[in-house]
C-alpha cells in the first residue's frame, strides 16, 4: 500500500485554538505527522511517495468558488486590518439574523465561511490545505490506476469542511473531493466511511442529496460531542439521497465491542449499496487517551478495525483525519493499516 505524504503540511502551524475560553496551542499540530511517519518507518510499512499534480475538476464541484477564494486571501485580508492575532471568527448569521449575503469586511467574511471558532487561520494555512488535497487526489489516482489500497496522509484534515465552511481544523474536504474524483473517473458508486471520533458533518452535508455517494459515520453522540449540530441517526439523506446517509452515534465510554457493532452495520450497508470503492475518513481520536474525545478504543483495537474494513474486499483509499493523542497517533494509525494489509486480498 502506497503512502502519499508531503512536508508542506507544516505550513499549517497555527498557534491559537479557542478552547475552554483560552487560546491554547492547537491539538491539530504538525508533530502528528512526524509520529505517523516514524511508525511507518519503524514497521517498514512500505513506500512513502510525494503527491503529484492531478488534473481534476472535483474541487470546484465540491467547494464554492467564493469560499475557495476566501481561503486563499483570508490571512492577507486579516493582516491588512492590522489585527495582532490569528484570524478567528467572532460573529455569525444565526436563527435571529439569517442571511445569504457575504459581508465585505473580513470579520464578516470569517463568520460567513466558518462553522466553528476553535479553528484559526494563519500564515500558510491555505497552502497547506491545498497540499493536503494534492495528497488525497494522488492517493485517489493510485486507486484508479489499479492499486487495491492507498493511504493519503493528509494534513490538515477535511471531514468537517462543508461546501462553503471551514472549522473543526478542516478547510478542504479531502475525502469528499477524492470521492468526486473517483465518480468523475468512471466509478459509479463510491462509499465514504468515516471512523473519526467526530461526525463528518462536512462530508454528510456535501453528499446529502446524492445517491451515488453513500456516506456513513461512526461518532460520539453530537448531543455531547463536536460538531454538536449534525450527526443524529434520523439524518438519512434528502430527495435522491434519502437512504444514502447513515449515522451511528455512540455515548461516552463506548468500547471497541460496541463500536465494532456499529462498524458491522455500516459495512453491511456498504455491501448492500454495491460500492465500487470505499474511502475511509481515518481519524484515530476514538483512542482511549485522546485528549478531546470520549471513546475507549485501545491501540490493539485499531488492528481489528483495519481487518474488518479489509473484509469489504473493495478498492480502499484511507484519508487521514483526526487523532490528538500525539505520542500514540503513529501506533494507532499504522495499526489500522497493518490490520487491513494482513487481511487484504
Ligand atoms: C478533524 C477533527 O477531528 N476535528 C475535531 C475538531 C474538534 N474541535 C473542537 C474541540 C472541542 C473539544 N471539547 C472537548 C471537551 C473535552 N472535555
Ligand atoms: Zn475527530
Amino acid at each position: 500500500m502506497k503512502v502519499v505524504y508531503t512536508d508542506t503540511h507544516r505550513k499549517r502551524n497555527s498557534m491559537t485554538e479557542l478552547y475552554g475560553g483560552e487560546l491554547v496551542r492547537p491539538f491539530e499540530c504538525p508533530e502528528r505527522m512526524a509520529y505517523i511517519l516514524d511508525r511507518l518507518r519503524e514497521t517498514d510499512f512500505g513506500e512513502v511517495v510525494a503527491p503529484h499534480e492531478v488534473q481534476s475538476r472535483a474541487l470546484s464541484k465540491i467547494h464554492d468558488e467564493g469560499y475557495l477564494s476566501f481561503l486563499k486571501s483570508a490571512w492577507d485580508d486579516w493582516k491588512a486590518e492590522g489585527f495582532k492575532g490569528e484570524a478567528i471568527a467572532t460573529v455569525w448569521q444565526s436563527r435571529s439574523m439569517p442571511s445569504s449575503r457575504v459581508p465585505d469586511f473580513i470579520e464578516g467574511k470569517m463568520g460567513y465561511y466558518c462553522l466553528a471558532a476553535e479553528t484559526s487561520i494563519s500564515n500558510g494555512t491555505a497552502e497547506a490545505a491545498w497540499a493536503s488535497l494534492d495528497v488525497a487526489l494522488s492517493g485517489t489516482e493510485y486507486i484508479l490506476a489499479g492499486d487495491r489500497s492507498a493511504f493519503s496522509l493528509c494534513r490538515p484534515p477535511g471531514h468537517h469542511a462543508s461546501h462553503d465552511q471551514f472549522g473543526g481544523y478542516c478547510f478542504i474536504n479531502n475525502a469528499a473531493v477524492a470521492a468526486q474524483h473517483l465518480r468523475d473517473s468512471g466509478l459509479e458508486k463510491v462509499a465514504v466511511l468515516d471512523v473519526d471520533f467526530h461526525h463528518g458533518n462536512g462530508t454528510q452535508a456535501i453528499f446529502y442529496d446524492r445517491s451515488d455517494v453513500l456516506f456513513l459515520s461512526l461518532h460520539g453522540d453530537p448531543m455531547h460531542a463536536f460538531p454538536h449540530f449534525l450527526g443524529h441517526a434520523d439524518e438519512i439523506g434528502n430527495g435522491e439521497g434519502a437512504g444514502f446517509n447513515f449515522n451511528y452515534s455512540m455515548p461516552a465510554g463506548t468500547s471497541f465491542a460496541e463500536w465494532n457493532n456499529s462498524l458491522g452495520s455500516a459495512l453491511d450497508q456498504i455491501e448492500k449499496f454495491g460500492a465500487d470503492a470505499v474511502i475511509i475518513s481515518l481519524g484515530v481520536d476514538t483512542f482511549e487517551r485522546d485528549p478531546i474525545s470520549f471513546f475507549k478504543l485501545t491501540s490493539s483495537d485499531f488492528i481489528k478495525m483495519g481487518a474488518s474494513i479489509a473484509s469489504l474486499n473493495l478498492p480502499t483509499l484511507f484519508v487521514m483525519e483526526g487523532g490528538y493523542a500525539v505520542e500514540e497517533i503513529g501506533i494507532n494509525t499504522v495499526n489500522v493499516l497493518m490490520g487491513f494489509k494482513e487481511k487484504e486480498t
